[in-house]
């Protein structure tokens, strides 16, 4: 596409960024290694978990919450799309009237996605990128071998979402071309706080998330139909199984991922929850 850019910095993984520091240290003649306390804050690995709607990603982040100490999560801001209002309103309004004035955002693209695609993928991504960018918490800046999991990234909101409304006629090419354009400048400014070190890809058939989508009742997402959740599998699969999409950011194209087969129900099953989670702890050791 013309908006296209490859920019050389978020092409740099988290490995050649650490590399980066190294040779600069060592360039400046540090000859001990400076103390914990005074060197830059421990960054600890960044994996996003991604996946169909209703795959199972917030089970499977709450399961990993409980599984270590080192780790943590970011769940995907919803409650924000859901309940949109200005932060300047908060100081004049209680925030019950504020949450009753909030737009529902994943309301009005379901039923409207020609109308409100742009809006909802914009905020989305917006969100995301503010969520993302707070730091490690006091536990994990004390662990050995912090691991933050992201429910998904600014990455599927782009290659999986927006490109698919994009393609079903959602999104206009003007808008098509100008989302890329900031997104990319986005994600350029803010390389080294959100870029991943490897991916986990929960895979489900659509029939199956179909499934869980009903069981669990989101209101909003209640006239989704199977052909939409086709729509975005295709997406997942190109990008995370088949490998082929054309992404703008080059690293991606060589980040680990682990693919997790989560057609059976683990949500119920302690024996099944300990295999998964063994599954993460050996793809962690290989980072
Ligand atoms: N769920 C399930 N079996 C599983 C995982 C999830 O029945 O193995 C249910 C879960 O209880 C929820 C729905 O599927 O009602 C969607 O799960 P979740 O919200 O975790 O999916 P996400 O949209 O975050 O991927
Ligand atoms: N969603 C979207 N575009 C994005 C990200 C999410 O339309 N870039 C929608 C899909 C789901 C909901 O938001 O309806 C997120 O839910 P879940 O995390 O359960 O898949
Ligand atoms: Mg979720």
């Amino acid at each position: 596409g013309r908006f296209s850019s490859r920019g050389a910095p978020s092409e740099k993984t988290n490995k050649q960024i650490n590399k980066q520091t190294a040779v600069r240290r060592k360039e400046a003649n540090m000859a001990t290694p400076p103390k914990r306390s005074c060197r830059v804050p421990a960054r600890g690995k960044k994996i996003s978990i991604e996946g169909n709607i209703a795959a199972g990603k917030s089970t499977f982040v709450r399961l990993l919450q409980g599984a270590s100490e080192d780790w943590e999560v970011i769940p995907e801001p919803i409650g924000k799309w859901c309940n949109v209002h200005n932060d300047s309103e908060d100081v004049y309004q209680e925030l019950s009237s504020s949450q009753k004035s909030g737009g529902n955002l994943l309301q009005m693209l379901y039923d409207k996605p020609s109308r409100w695609s742009y809006t909802f993928q914009s905020y989305a991504s917006l969100s995301r990128v503010r969520s993302q960018l707070q730091s490690l918490s006091v536990k994990l800046k004390q662990a050995e071998n912090p691991v933050q999991f992201l429910e998904r990234s600014v990455y599927s909101d782009r290659y999986v979402f927006a490109s698919n409304l994009f393609e079903s006629g959602n999104l206009l090419e003007t808008e098509w071309n100008v989302y890329q354009d900031w997104h990319t400048w986005l994600l350029n400014q803010f390389e080294t706080d959100i870029a991943l070190d490897a991916i986990i890809y929960l895979r489900a058939p659509p029939q199956r998330c179909m499934q869980r989508l009903l069981h669990r009742g989101r209101e909003e997402e209640q006239g989704i139909p199977l052909e939409y959740l086709e729509q975005l599998h295709f997406k997942h699969e190109a990008w995370l199984y088949h490998r082929n999409l054309r992404l703008d950011f080059d690293y991606l194209n060589d980040l680990p991922v682990l693919i997790l087969d989560v057609d059976d129900d683990f949500n119920n099953d302690r024996i099944k929850q300990e295999a998964i989670v063994n599954k993460v702890r050996d793809f962690l050791s290989t980072l």
